[in-house]
């Protein structure tokens, strides 16, 4: 018996690549939904050969879906999430809103997968699991061989981060000012990003914190620790970039035991999840370009730090719609395919 999935926000950025995730893998799903807003309802959608009409989340029946997949915002996954969940489904969240809940597991299956062996012999479960912001979930699969391994004390990340973190208006406005300045028009100043983007970087996503860090560079440090080892000492630095979609993070990684760079190599290259791309030559590393489309994150750059003790130094690149967000959320769906939860019943 296949199972039933609603995706919830099936028109955004992340939504689309959710459906297109669920086609690509044969998801074992006899049913799947694509909802939305009022605003959106009817709206054709595709998946693999088919099209969905987009149905309205608000009288949606969510009694017999198995899974529920929300890539909707915060609002809605503070509000839906729980009323999803009473109804039965399991819910899957890619806001930040459950992320940092005590009682909702922060999961990346290549990482942590192990923990929804307990989390589903929970007889009191919230059924609510969050899928980590995106520039975490790629740090953490790079991070989680050499953890294993040499025992991380200390990362310092500075991430590239594309537009299409931030949404469609985020690839509208560099789109719109890139085609500007082609035609000689000034880029004028946009709604979705502090200062021009196009032909810039700006070292600012998310709000500003009391300590001058940014809230994006918060939840890499606030989901590292959750999802691989509180002890791990995180600082970021995020930084936007005009890239269409893929972010890359350059790593810089402190650990307790040696780790040779050759070492390191070789435990990534047997790791789940990750390509690595490492030569040392003129194009013998990973950019968003190759990255784009791929279910891997790859890690290139790979060398050792010989200003701190036991230091490795790398570069990471992944889809930050699909490792970072759509196809994570259906990575944690099949872990818990894998580890027995079943399709339920349907009524008669
Ligand atoms: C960004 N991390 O790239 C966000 C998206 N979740 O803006």
């Amino acid at each position: 018996m296949g199972y039933r999935v609603a995706v919830v926000g099936a028109t955004g950025n992340v939504g689309r690549e959710v459906l297109n995730i669920l086609a690509e893998r044969k998801f074992p799903a006899d049913e799947v939904y694509a909802l939305a807003s009022s605003k959106s309802i009817g709206r054709e959608i595709s998946f693999g050969d088919k099209i969905l009409k987009a149905r309205d989340l608000q009288h949606f029946d969510f009694s017999e879906v198995d899974f529920a997949i929300m890539s909707a915002g915060g609002s809605i996954a503070k509000e839906w999430g729980p009323r999803i969940a009473a109804a039965g489904a399991i819910v899957i969240d890619n806001s930040s809103y459950w992320r940092y809940h005590s009682d909702v597991p922060l999961i990346v299956p290549e990482v942590n997968g192990h923990q929804l062996d307990r989390w589903l012999a929970d007889a009191n479960r919230t059924g609510i699991i969050a899928n980590p912001n995106c520039s975490t979930a790629q740090l953490v699969v790079a991070l989680k061989p050499l953890h294993d391994a040499a025992t991380i004390k200390r990362v310092v990340v500075s991430t590239y981060q594309s537009v299409s973190g931030a949404g469609k208006e985020g690839v509208d406005e560099l789109w719109n000012q890139t085609k500007g300045i082609f035609v000689n028009d000034s880029p004028g100043p946009g709604n979705k990003f502090p200062k021009q983007i196009a032909f810039n970087v700006i070292p600012h996503i998310d709000v500003f914190m009391e300590d001058g860090y940014t809230k994006e560079e918060w939840k890499v440090l606030a989901e590292t620790k959750k999802i691989l080892d509180p002890k791990i000492k995180v600082s970021c630095t995020a930084v936007r970039v005009p890239v269409f979609v893929g972010h890359s993070e350059a790593v810089n990684i402190e650990f307790a035991d040696p780790i040779s760079a050759d070492e390191a190599r070789d435990l990534l290259r047997e790791a789940p999840g990750i390509s690595v791309l490492d030569k040392r030559e003129p194009g013998g590393y990973a950019t968003p370009v190759e990255a784009v489309g791929e279910y891997d994150t790859y890690v290139s750059r790979i060398r050792e730090d010989t200003t701190v003790e036991n230091g490795i130094a790398m570069w990471v690149v992944s889809d930050n719609l699909r490792k970072g967000a759509a196809l994570n959320t259906i990575q944690i769906a099949e872990t818990l395919i894998e580890k027995g939860y079943a399709a339920r019943k349907k009524a008669a």
